[in-house]
């Protein structure tokens, strides 16, 4: 990570996002003119919209290219397009699949974790703050077949809302891994429950969220991938009852469905159990 601050800032973790964004391979994809018509002029009369319905002003029209120039100088443009936009997208790919609810990946994703195995501890500091969580469940097909050797691939903040990675002071790889399935399919993952995440303040997404008078908060949240051989990848998050947030995500990520309601087992360890059914290819 190139930038190092004594506390997390908007440039910090937005900088941060920006390169990890632009070391990800990805295939280009073969778009027709056609179809980069048809899209930029959908976006664009949206906006010539806009303007027209609220009589925006000279000004106004200024200071959103300076806003528009910020975002990309201090490189939140993966921060910005995941809390604000990503989740139409995963709505319109969501249409046409089965299986266990997917939702947004965001901006913290690192590929290349450390592997564990079907039982296991996340990876986090001898003094992690929070409060014990365990996580355990099955991988299976949509018609019930355990899915052995599937990853769960598993990454969340810290109990001050922090991600490793991103967040200056965090070691690399804390509260992240690859777990593997056993011959059922099971897991159980040993972890601390994560706090609600806060988009940086001090950025322009965060000054465009306080100019607008909204609140810059996700609730607490761990991020998933599920893979599994000759099967569709899931990319979710599990949220916690109760939780702050839960029904105004900024990110508009949460479902019903992805909520967990942890236990306390006695010894003051939350455990809970979560399944995943992946549809194949
Ligand atoms: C996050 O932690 C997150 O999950 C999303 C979607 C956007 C910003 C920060
Ligand atoms: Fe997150």
């Amino acid at each position: 990570m190139t930038t190092v601050h004594d506390s997390p800032t908007a440039a910090g973790s937005g900088a941060n996002a920006s390169s990890n964004f632009k070391a990800k391979t990805r295939s280009a994809a073969e778009v027709s003119p056609e179809r980069v018509s048809t899209v930029v002029t959908a976006v664009l009369q949206g906006v010539h919209q806009a303007i027209r319905d609220n009589q925006v002003s000279y000004p106004e029209f200024q200071a959103a290219k300076a806003w528009l120039m910020e975002v990309g100088e201090v490189g939140e443009w993966p921060l910005f397009m995941d809390v604000f936009v990503e989740h139409v997208v995963e709505e319109v790919a969501a249409s046409s699949q089965r299986g266990t609810l997917g939702t947004i990946e965001g901006p913290y994703y690192l590929p290349d974790q450390v592997r564990l195995s079907s039982s296991c501890e996340l990876p986090h500091r001898a003094d992690e703050k929070g409060t014990p969580l365990v996580l355990s469940g099955q991988v299976r097909d949509v018609d019930g077949t355990p899915l052995a050797g599937a990853e769960v691939d598993i990454w969340h903040a810290d109990a001050d809302g922090y991600y490793s990675g991103f967040a200056p002071g965090v070691p690399d790889g804390n509260l992240r891994g690859v777990v593997t399935t056993d011959a059922e399919g099971n897991f159980e993952i040993r972890t601390v429950e994560p706090a609600p995440y806060q988009i940086p303040t001090d950025g322009p997404t965060g000054k465009l969220i306080e100019a607008a008078g909204w609140h810059p908060w996700r609730p607490a949240h761990l991020h998933l991938m599920v893979r599994a051989d000759g099967h569709r990848t899931i990319t979710t998050q599990l949220y916690f009852a109760g939780g702050d947030w839960l029904d105004s995500d900024v990110a508009e990520a949460t479902k019903p469905e992805l909520i967990l309601d942890p236990v306390d087992d006695g010894t003051g360890v939350r455990r809970v159990t979560y399944d995943f059914e992946l549809e194949g290819n």
